[in-house]
């Protein structure tokens, strides 16, 4: 969100996506070993066949979902080269690079505030929650980007559901993990660290929301947000944080990082909508990662049958 002006997309250096990934499923084993020695994390437990801490291993028994869009997915090499994760760096070809050795195992997730059920989750528990399933969402990027993903995971709302809110819980926040040692952006101050996201209860608890690990049959790559980031396809991108290590439950709304860093320009809803410009560009068209011409951009990315009842009655260029 620091470029202003055009977005450059590369789409033509084309890199066959099986040697891409036989390389990186090299570098992730690799990873997965040291990390082993250095965290006394045994191996066999890391090896075991039900632990997907593997970059770009494959994830079996994936149910389909009613909620899939029918549009064309964006290719793998665009969604994974091409990333907002300023952890890592605010170029968008960095992250990929940047990334390859981040340690997503082991990993806990903090479940507090609010809730019957204070508890420290280990990411492997979570994901074995549910039946994994494939949503292949529209992604919309507040900079006027798009893509089409197939994500995997399963509804956020099954997590909410075993923390067990109480009545006075109206939002949840979302913290990614904060590590300057493996995270080179958070040695820099391009925003306040750690990253923080937050949703309204409703907004939380309704089944498009997505607690995600995997893309495209694999564990997510760690450029998208391994080993768990939330996904919420009526929103613009910020929304959807990565790398999350804590889920509270509050009764104000909580702060979410660009809305700090920019109050007038990113609100704390940021739905997708057409009819409200950035104040620096129009939001009215994007353009899809891999394609030339712009398309219209939709109101709630196209979920306005789904979502447009939660806000009803609010005005939503007030709270934009
Ligand atoms: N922790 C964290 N989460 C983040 C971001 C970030 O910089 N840090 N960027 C956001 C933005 S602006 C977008 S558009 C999406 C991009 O997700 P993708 O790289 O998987 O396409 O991640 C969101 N989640
Ligand atoms: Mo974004």
């Amino acid at each position: 969100m620091l470029i202003k002006n055009s977005i450059d997309i590369r789409s033509s250096d084309i890199t066959p996506k099986d040697l891409y990934l036989s390389r990186r499923k090299f570098l992730a084993s690799v990873t997965v070993a040291g990390a082993a020695v250095m965290t006394g994390v045994g191996l066999r437990e890391l090896a075991s066949p039900s632990t997907v801490a593997e970059a770009n291993a494959k994830i079996d028994n994936v149910q389909k979902s009613r909620f899939s869009t029918t549009e064309k997915i964006t290719p793998y090499k665009d969604v994974t080269n091409y990333n907002n994760y300023y952890e890592f760096s605010t170029d968008k070809y960095g992250p990929a690079g940047l990334a390859k050795d981040f340690k997503t195992r082991p990993w806990t997730v903090t479940i507090d505030g609010l809730v019957k059920k204070k508890q420290v989750l280990d990411v492997d528990s979570i994901i074995k929650m549910a039946t994994p399933e494939e949503r292949i969402y529209r992604h919309r990027c507040v900079e006027g980007w798009s893509i089409v993903v197939p994500w995997i995971g399963l509804s956020l709302n099954e997590l909410i559901k075993k923390a067990e809110p109480l009545g006075k819980a109206k939002f949840v926040q979302f913290t990614t993990i904060h590590d300057p040692k493996q995270m080179p952006g958070q040695k820099g101050t391009v925003l306040e660290w750690p990253y923080v996201e937050g949703l309204r209860m409703d907004e939380a608890m309704h089944p498009l929301a997505l607690l995600c690990f995997g893309m495209y049959g694999e564990v997510l790559p760690n450029q998208d947000g391994a080993p768990l980031r939330i996904v919420v396809p009526w929103k613009y991108g910020f929304k959807s944080a990565k790398a999350i290590v804590k889920v509270s439950f509050k009764e104000e709304q909580p702060i979410n990082t660009w809305n700090l860093a920019a109050p007038n320009e990113y609100g704390f809803y940021s739905n997708v909508n057409p009819n409200v410009d950035h104040p620096r560009w129009s939001q009215a068209k994007e353009r899809r990662l891999g394609e030339f011409f712009k398309r219209p951009t939709l109101m709630f990315n196209g979920y306005g049958d789904q979502m447009a009842s939660l806000y009803n009655g609010m005005d939503l260029r007030k709270n934009f």
